[in-house]
């Protein structure tokens, strides 16, 4: 079980009395209270505002942890600067650390969890530089930004306002007798009242 808050992000596990590492004892890793209610196995502290988690398993991924294995069990959160950060389950290794394409401005109501398509991950922010809604997309198996000469992002778009919420990706079926399902699309959420920047004193 994963749990975000202002400060940070926590990984339980979901059932106490079980023993993940098989050490013969239930309580795995952090070294909790006796009279715990929860067997926290790691967690990051410092995080400022963090995204709800988004829990993948990816054997496609070429990201390794500490102990050498491939990361398939995985986290990923966005924090308050935009940045998506991407830890290994097991062990609480930090395995990727994605900066935006531009920096992006504080939400009050975010940061916005990213979003898992297929391959790709779809991170909606609101850019700092005009505070215009942005989407942008990270390659799901390396935790690299799709870059396809520039960075892949949506942006200064008049119709995507500044984000509510993560986008939902998905196939809506063509309309041209094929049956095909292959048009691609991506919904976003927008705000009711802006983000503005705020002015120094
Ligand atoms: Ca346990
Ligand atoms: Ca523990």
């Amino acid at each position: 079980m994963v749990t975000t808050n202002n400060g940070g992000l926590q990984v339980f596990d979901s059932q106490t009395g079980r023993d993940l590492n098989r050490d013969g004892n239930d309580d795995d890793g952090i070294e909790d209270p006796l009279n715990a209610q929860g067997d926290l196995v790691w967690e990051v502290v410092g995080l400022g505002q963090t995204s709800p988690a988004t829990i993948i398993e990816n054997g496609a991924t070429t990201l390794i942890n500490s102990l050498g294995n491939v990361a398939s069990w995985q986290v990923w959160v966005t924090l308050a600067n935009g940045q998506v950060r991407v830890y290994d389950l097991t062990t609480g290794d930090l395995l990727a650390n994605v900066a935006p394409p531009t920096p992006s401005l504080a939400d009050p109501d975010g940061p916005y969890a990213p979003t898992v398509h297929e391959n790709l991950v779809a991170v909606a922010d609101t850019r700092a530089s005009d505070q215009t809604g942005r989407v942008w997309l990270i390659d799901l198996n390396t935790a690299t930004g799709i870059n396809i000469g520039n960075p892949w992002q949506i942006t200064a778009a008049p119709r995507l306002k500044q984000p509510g919420a993560s986008p939902t990706l998905g196939y809506i079926p063509i309309q041209d007798s094929s049956g095909a399902w292959t048009g691609w699309f991506m919904s976003v959420p927008s705000r009711t009242t802006s983000v503005c920047r705020r002015r120094r004193a």
